[in-house]
């Protein structure tokens, strides 16, 4: 039996980071992490089922070795939840530049979990499809949601998913300091396990994120966007921290990460409030309100880096054909 589906979902950037997990088969994190996402990074996804053995292409290449093998296990997912038995084809175009911490995995796994569930017939409320992209890739679990969202940890498979955080009218923006769009030396998976296996700052980056987590929480209720960025700021600061104390030491960052760092410390003691946050990779991502897009984009620029790209909050995941 064929079905066939599209799908559409964003990445989003963690405020409040994701860096470990208690339990890698199930992605059940470490910590409670809170994001936005964002409008300007996409992924569209199509699955059809019916395949003879299932097939990923990738912005028109097709994947072979253990990216392909992370879908395939995830289609498993899809097949045991509708017990369907054939393999499918999985055609997917993406406006986030692959691994480069600008959270493809994210918009990828949202996107795929949408597609393939839809194409098999099935109708997943939010939280079962944040529960499954949870699975394919942690963040992911947070891109099925527009705006902010949290993922609270949990503590099983059934606890640890993701829903809409109530923005009280924050009026966020992000400007993206595009470093390197180049695939990273080492995939958040395996760094953020080094971090948990090696460093000694691990264990104080997980109750140190636990405290800014429900910081964070009250901040967005508070609808204060100083006590955000702060918090957003000093807990992507300490994530790294964490991964320069593994062994061997993992950094993403380049010299250009470090002047865009700096650029976000002038703007703000020269009285544009902004705050910087960084992932898995060596871009910066700056954080400000959205009447302050143009001035911190244009100062951004003027730093020569690769690329600058501006963005709103993004929606929801959401199926744009079905069966
Ligand atoms: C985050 N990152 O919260 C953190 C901050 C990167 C740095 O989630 O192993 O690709 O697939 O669950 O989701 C990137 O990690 O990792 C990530 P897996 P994922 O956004």
């Amino acid at each position: 039996m064929s079905g066939r589906s599209t799908a559409v979902a964003h990445s989003n950037i963690a405020l409040i980071k994701y860096w470990g997990k208690v339990d890698s088969r199930l992605a059940i994190p470490a910590t409670s992490s809170v994001s936005l996402t964002l409008d300007a990074y996409r992924t569209e996804t199509t699955v059809e089922w019916g395949n003879d053995r299932d097939s990923v292409v990738l912005d028109g290449d097709p994947l072979s070795g253990v990216p392909a093998d992370r879908v395939s296990r995830f289609l498993d997912l899809v097949r045991d939840l509708s017990g369907r038995s054939e393999y499918a084809s999985v055609v997917s175009r993406n406006t986030v530049p692959t691994a480069a911490g600008l959270a493809s995995s994210a918009s990828g796994f949202a996107a795929l979990a949408a597609a393939a569930t839809s194409a098999a017939g099935l109708s997943l409320s939010p939280r079962e499809l944040s529960i499954l992209a949870r699975k394919g890739s942690g963040s992911a679990s947070r891109s099925i949601f527009g705006g902010l969202a949290v993922w609270y940890a949990g503590t099983d498979d059934a606890s640890s998913y993701a829903e809409p955080l109530h923005d009280p009218g924050l009026d966020l923006a992000m400007v993206v300091a595009v470093v390197n769009a180049g695939t990273k030396e080492i995939s958040s998976r395996d760094a953020m396990r080094l971090t948990a296996d090696t460093s000694p700052y691990y264990d104080a980056w997980v109750s140190s994120s636990r405290v800014d987590f429900a910081g964070m929480l009250e901040a967005v209720a508070a609808g204060d966007f100083t006590r955000v960025g702060e918090l957003a700021e000093s807990n992507a600061m300490r994530m790294h921290a964490s991964m320069l104390g593994s062994t061997p030491p993992v950094s993403y960052w380049e010299p250009d990460s470090v002047r865009c760092l700096r650029l976000v410390r002038e703007l703000r003691a020269a009285g544009t409030e902004c705050y910087a946050t960084m992932d898995a990779g060596p871009n910066v991502k700056v954080l400000c309100r959205r009447p302050d897009v143009a001035s911190v984009s244009a100062a951004v620029g003027s730093l020569g880096v690769a690329g600058v790209t501006t963005s709103l909050p993004g929606p929801g995941v959401r199926v744009t054909e079905a069966p």
